[in-house]
């Protein structure tokens, strides 16, 4: 029989640590030293996106209460949490989205991102067509993506590819199922995979608290023999360096890792929530102090690159390029309901002749009853 050699008899069996990043506190001041990534240019862009995003945001959600666009998830407040992942990831990455990631699009889906992502909201599935091919559509279905995420990683590790894949998902998200599956996956089979999770506070109406017992949810990586990190998600620097430092671990052959972004959803879930029902004004207010757009605002304030007439500027060009491209959406004839078909298949499967007809008798009976 083993002994313990503490009077207790127990001992530590492994100990873990986990890191915590930031680099802009919530004043825009810098409290870690500026990393070589984040020349004046690179702020400058980072800023301008983060902008562009909440402009396009506000304009969605003005379109569906005009009744000119479906449910519409906002990203208000999680602008930094996109834009670093548009800024990070390279070309011949894998993206696997999840709904909030706006930013992301604006910079990784080509000149008509926001006519896309508009076609798509607006029920068009012509809209998930974008951005690199290897890239995945937007993803409703709750943590289904980080599978698809992990089986793309695993194939690309199969072939012998320096391909990474990364892939978004909420803090309510974390506790299904497909999460833990995949991320025990990727820690057996050490995936080229970055999971990056948007802990905006809230999965609709429950709070973080109330979603799982644990004290972040980047220590749910330790389970999993995967790397975990936490970082201030309302600081793009932060997200940047977190994502950067998970890429060199995939090239050295060290595996996944999973990134937690401690960001706050300051809208609505989506256009079919109203989220005073659950959470005080003054938890709101709270988090506003630290959003990340005044907050990169005063970075550059600060730092003599910024001034009260670019401002305006970049106000006026954000918001003729929403227009023009709402212009574009708007202007495309509705799309047919058996056009949700089109872009499913490489090769149509005999299967779904099934679902084709019952879909044309289901238009028949509306159009007979109308
Ligand atoms: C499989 C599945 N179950 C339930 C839903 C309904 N649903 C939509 S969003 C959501 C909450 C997701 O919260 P979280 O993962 O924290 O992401 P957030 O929306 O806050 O960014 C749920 C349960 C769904 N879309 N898919």
């Amino acid at each position: 029989m083993t002994r313990a050699n503490t009077d207790s008899g127990h001992q530590p069996l492994l100990d873990f640590h986990l890191e915590y990043i930031q680099f802009l506190n919530e004043s825009g001041n810098w409290v870690a030293n500026r990393p070589d990534f984040a020349t004046d240019q690179w702020l400058l862009k980072a800023y301008h996106y983060m902008v562009l995003c909440r402009v396009f945001d506000q304009k969605a959600v003005a379109l569906q209460r005009t009744g000119q666009l479906g449910t519409f998830p906002s990203a208000l407040g999680q602008e930094a949490f996109g834009v670093a992942i548009g800024l990070a990831l390279h070309k011949d990455d894998v993206f696997v989205p999840y709904y909030r990631d706006h930013g992301a699009h604006l910079l990784r889906s080509g000149p008509n991102a926001m006519e896309n992502l508009l076609l798509y909201w607006g029920g068009d599935e012509a809209g998930s067509s974008y951005g690199p091919v290897q890239d995945f559509p937007v993803c409703v279905p709750i943590a289904t993506q980080i599978t698809h995420a992990a089986g793309a990683a695993a194939a690309l590790k199969i072939k012998g590819s320096e391909q990474l894949v990364m892939v978004t998902i909420g803090d309510g998200g974390t506790s299904k199922g497909d999460f833990f599956e995949s991320l025990n996956v990727a820690g057996v089979w050490q995936l080229p995979l970055i999971v990056l999770v948007n802990n905006n506070q809230y999965a609709i109406s429950v709070p973080r608290e109330k979603q799982c017992g644990a004290a972040s949810l980047a220590q749910k990586a330790i389970g999993a023999g995967v790397h975990g990190i936490q970082v201030d998600g309302n600081d793009v620097v932060a997200i940047t360096q977190a994502i950067n430092e998970a890429r060199v671990r995939v090239h050295e052959h060290k595996g996944a890792t999973l990134i937690e972004a401690m960001t706050y959803r300051l809208g609505d879930h989506t256009t079919a929530d109203d989220a005073s029902r659950y959470r005080s004004q003054q938890e709101v207010k709270q988090a506003w102090l630290k959003e990340p757009v005044k907050r990169l605002q005063s970075l550059l304030l600060d730092l003599k690159l910024w001034d009260s007439e670019q401002e305006k500027s970049l106000q006026e060009s954000c918001s003729a390029s929403v227009e023009s491209q709402v212009q574009g959406y708007l202007q495309k004839p509705a799309a047919s309901p058996q056009s949700m078909f089109d872009h499913l298949y490489a090769e149509w499967p005999e299967a779904m002749n099934e679902q084709l007809d019952m879909l044309a008798e289901k238009l028949e009976r509306i159009n007979v009853n109308s």
